[in-house]
């Protein structure tokens, strides 16, 4: 059965809704990051570049860096956007326009996603300035009600874990990024496990004028371990999206990774005075393993 024109939605030019890209337009590696003006700042350094499209917050530069062909785009805030890439970066892919049938088993395609995004860490002793994988990612927002996800045991005792020590009375889901993607390119990162958080002031424990409705929230996020043969497992740092990533990522088939430029340290009060400089570190780090 054809997928339906309103649940797979094409511009007039065959582009996909939100992406506005067309399957061509794609390279199998992609860059994202959360704001459109960092595109630029990561396309920059590619030898040539080929496209250039914009709709919303999702800005796409895609080019050649070092004879590698390589797309860069921009995410906007939250996992709801992350849920609009990942649909549509694997349907770009992995469905057929023409005929509007999902690809054979046998012909889908495994996208490369790396994230580079800026990040709050909750330990003292991962300082500003630090740049941090994520092992794991703990997703504190809604996402993940509408999907099917299998976590294994280990993610399901976190998450439990993490619901337990916040009293949520939901529970939060749990999932490890790609192993490859990690090793290629966080050697000599932090490794961490990420808490993707549904805002950047409540829900990231940050008081300016309203009172939170749990007390000491970056405390229990410090405080929180989990204890199994692998080892303790803590809490490393925070954002908004990489949970969503790891997710989808997972269900749909595809390598993701979560590459984190530290700029805030929520234990010792500070942030970076020169956090752009850390975030052009992460970049050229990405870029010259990519
Ligand atoms: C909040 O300031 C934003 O910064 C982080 C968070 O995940 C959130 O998107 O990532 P980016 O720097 O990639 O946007
Ligand atoms: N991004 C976040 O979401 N939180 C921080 O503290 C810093 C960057």
């Amino acid at each position: 059965m054809p997928i339906a024109e309103s649940e797979l939605i094409l511009n007039k030019d065959g582009s996909i809704y939100h992406l506005n890209l067309l399957p061509d337009h794609l390279s199998e590696t992609i860059i994202t990051v959360g704001d459109p003006e960092r595109v630029p700042t990561v396309s920059q350094h590619f030898d040539s570049i080929e496209t250039k499209i914009h709709k919303r917050e999702f800005v796409t530069h895609v080019g050649y860096y070092r004879g590698k062909r390589l797309t860069v785009i921009s995410t906007g805030m939250g996992t709801d956007n992350i849920d609009i890439l990942m649909n549509e970066l694997d349907a770009l892919v992995n469905i057929d326009f023409v005929t509007r049938e999902p690809r054979p088993l046998e012909e889908r395609i495994s996208l490369r996603i790396v994230r580079v995004g800026t990040s709050g860490s909750l330990q003292a002793d991962i300082p500003v300035g630090s740049l941090l994988v994520s092992e794991h990612a703990v997703g504190l927002d809604s996402l993940m009600q509408f999907y099917p996800l299998v976590e294994t045991g280990l993610e399901v005792e976190v998450a439990r874990g993490v619901q337990q020590s916040l009293q949520l009375d939901y529970r939060p889901y749990c999932v490890r990024g790609s192993d490859l993607l990690r090793e290629q390119l966080g050697a000599g990162m932090v490794t961490g496990n990420t808490l993707t958080c549904p805002g950047f002031y409540g829900p990231q424990g940050r008081v300016l004028r309203l009172d939170l409705r749990m007390a000491n929230l970056i405390e229990q996020f410090q405080q929180f371990r989990y204890h199994s043969a692998e080892g303790e497992f803590r809490l490393t740092n925070f954002e908004m999206e990489t949970a969503g990533y790891y997710s989808l990522g997972r269900m749909l088939g595809h390598e993701v990774t979560s590459l984190n430029a530290i700029v805030a340290n929520r234990a010792t009060g500070e942030f970076a005075a020169n956090s752009e400089q850390v975030v052009n570190d992460l970049i050229a780090k990405t870029l010259e393993r990519i």
